[in-house]
């Protein structure tokens, strides 16, 4: 069997992504096609306990170096033990964030360089990139206003809205130079959305 394919949706918090996966992965339901659905930082056992440490309240003396080496941790794990494994047997990858965050959260939001980002996402994936990367773009203010329906904040969503309207100029600023990144307005209506992805990945799924 060809190699598969790799998937990943990128945005703010509550910008609709876990929305947008449910439509694809029922449509390749519908299809017959067999994919994996995996999250970051996640998708692993050990992705998972570092995932409750960067997310947990109680942290909050976690300085950013930590914070960016925990993320890139977790990255190298599931890269290595599900994500690599599963393209190259032919199967359809859809990951809930990768790398390109990062870039967001830590490089520009964190300001610690984009540069020493890259660096380090080459590193925890040996240069694994997706194939096509959907960016949800909606305002902080309407991310915000969806989330606080959900209820309580992690660490990372009680850094405020001034710190997701960095994370989204850096989004903008990645999508700009990356033609992989596909840029989708995510003030649409759900449905609306989900058949804008599915015309980019005509050919690709
Ligand atoms: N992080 C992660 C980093 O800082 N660096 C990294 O390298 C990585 C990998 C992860 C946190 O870690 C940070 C980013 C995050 O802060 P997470 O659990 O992945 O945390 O959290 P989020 O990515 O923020 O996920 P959320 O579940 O909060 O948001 P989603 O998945 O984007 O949004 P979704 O689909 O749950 O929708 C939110 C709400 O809006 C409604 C939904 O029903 C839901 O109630 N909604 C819509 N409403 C109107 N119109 C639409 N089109 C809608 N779509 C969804």
């Amino acid at each position: 069997m060809g190699r598969g394919c790799f998937i990943t949706f990128e945005g703010i918090d509550g910008c609709g992504k876990s929305t947008q996966i449910r439509f694809l992965t029922d449509y390749l339901k519908e299809k017959g096609r067999d994919h994996l659905l995996l999250r970051e930082p996640g998708g692993t056992v050990i992705g998972e306990n570092i995932r409750n440490i960067l997310l947990d309240k109680k942290n909050t003396g976690m300085i950013p170096m930590t914070e960016l080496l925990l993320f890139e941790a977790a990255r190298a794990q599931i890269v290595s033990e599900v994500i690599k494994p599963a393209v190259e047997e032919g199967k359809i990858v859809i990951c809930d964030r990768f790398f390109d965050s990062t870039s967001a959260y830590q490089g520009y939001a964190r300001n610690m360089g984009s540069e020493v980002v890259e660096n380090l996402n080459r590193l925890a994936t040996g240069g694994f990139e997706p194939d096509i990367t959907f960016l949800l773009d909606i305002s902080p203010e309407e991310a915000f206003s969806r989330r606080v329906a959900r209820g309580e904040e992690d660490r990372i969503e009680k850094l405020g809205m001034e710190f997701q309207e960095k994370v989204r100029a850096g989004y903008l600023e990645l999508a700009e130079k990356s033609p992989r990144i596909v840029k989708i307005d995510g003030t649409m209506s759900p449905e609306d959305t989900a058949e804008a992805i599915l015309s980019h990945l005509e050919g690709l799924i």
